[in-house]
């Protein structure tokens, strides 16, 4: 692993349940972790499970003791060390989105494809358990054609305008706010739910210009800073976009940073002819329903607790009733990495998702700056 942050906690706690919950014939072995700081870096190896560590990530794609590469850094990294990574044969995952602009994702699916390795892009949320039973319901027709899906990833950890310009508000290492931090995610969500988005029309903000600089590292827990420095954020705080599908459905996505009160309100509703399905993660071992052909009188909205023994994956945990949480969406995903590693397949979500994706981000980001409608395939060709 590549970075010992937020998602490296939470990638490293996936590879050391994984074994625990599922029986695989490959299972993973944390063989070591890198990072600049090396003082950091051995106790996160120790606090972790890693067996090594090392203070130059190219040394960790040098060793032939190591078959998966896992990318956790900030986005300005991820093209470099997923390309060399690949170039040496080992196999990638690698965080969302997976690069700064379409050009560098295209290339490192052209890298992926060349190699033969296995990659996957860590969009966690798909493997929530009623994530994926609402693609199965959707799969079976039980929703009929689709004609809207409405997502919302909703935060608010930077509305004090004393938090700090850390890199998740600098274009530079970030590539965009809001946007690709977490709209990448209804991006994902959507595209694996409904299909692919033909056009989009969005519009971005930055609301708070100007915030205390000089720290770099802070992640979303990060407390205010009383620099007295200021510099500038240069990616938007909010993104609001409209979508056309290519199956015809229409979609509304809203990603931000300003919604006072939601802490990770990730949240989707998708309406079909013959029924509607509801989700979000904050309650998210439940996926609410409605099929139009429940009894009259009977209609509405009900809540299935997605937790029994036949629904996706939950038969790896507890007996029925007995929820699951954040992490475990990483168990699943690795689970399916695990399957593809073995049997010499790169399971969805791939790189081809990853640039699929980031030609949604950047044709967002096109309309927003032309004030157009752009479509999306265009933008690929
Ligand atoms: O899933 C989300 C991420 O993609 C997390 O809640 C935080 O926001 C960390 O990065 C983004």
């Amino acid at each position: 692993m590549i970075g010992y942050q937020f998602m490296g906690k939470a990638h490293s706690h996936a590879y050391r349940d994984l074994p625990f919950f599922f029986d695989l014939n490959y299972q993973p072995v944390q063989q070591a972790i890198a990072g600049r700081n090396e003082q950091a870096v051995k106790v996160a190896a120790d606090k972790m499970g890693y067996a090594s560590y090392e203070t130059d990530w190219r040394k960790l794609i040098e060793r032939d003791d190591i078959d998966l590469i896992d990318i956790v850094t900030p986005n300005n990294t991820h093209t470099e060390m997923a390309i060399a990574a690949l170039e040496a044969g080992k196999h990638v995952l690698c965080e969302k989105p997976i690069a700064l602009s379409l050009l560098d994702a295209e290339r490192m699916l052209e890298a992926a494809k060349k190699s033969g390795a296995v990659h996957m892009v860590s969009h966690n949320y798909r493997f929530a358990p009623a994530v994926q039973f609402a693609k199965k319901l959707i799969n079976e027709g039980r929703l009929g054609k689709i004609y809207h899906v409405r997502a919302q990833y909703l935060q608010d950890f930077v509305m004090d305008p004393s938090f700090p310009l850390v890199w998740r508000l600098k274009k530079e290492v970030t590539g965009s706010g809001a946007l690709g931090d977490i709209g990448a995610h209804i991006i994902d969500l959507a595209r694996f739910l409904v299909g692919e988005i033909r056009e989009v029309n969005g519009m971005l903000e930055t609301f708070i210009k100007e915030r205390p600089s000089g720290e770099m590292s802070g992640g979303l827990s990060s407390t205010t800073s009383e620099a007295e420095q200021m510099g500038e954020v240069t990616v938007d705080d909010a993104a609001i976009f409209m979508s056309r599908f290519e199956n015809g459905a229409l979609g509304t996505f809203e990603a931000t940073r300003f919604a006072g009160g939601n802490r990770n309100g990730n949240r989707f509703e998708i309406n079909g002819e013959k029924g509607s399905i509801r989700w979000d993660l904050e309650n998210m071992n439940n996926l609410e329903v409605f099929f139009a052909d429940d009894e009259e009188g009977l209609q509405g909205f009900r809540t299935i607790n997605v937790t029994e023994e036949s629904h996706p994956y939950m038969s790896n945990y507890w007996p029925a009733g007995h929820i699951i949480g954040y992490e475990h969406t990483f168990l699943n995903l690795f689970s399916e990495l695990m399957k593809g590693i073995e049997k010499g397949y790169s399971p969805e979500p791939n790189f081809e998702d990853g640039a699929k994706n980031q030609a949604v981000l950047e044709a967002i980001q096109l309309s927003a700056e032309s004030r157009q409608w752009v479509d999306i395939k265009h933008l690929r060709e």
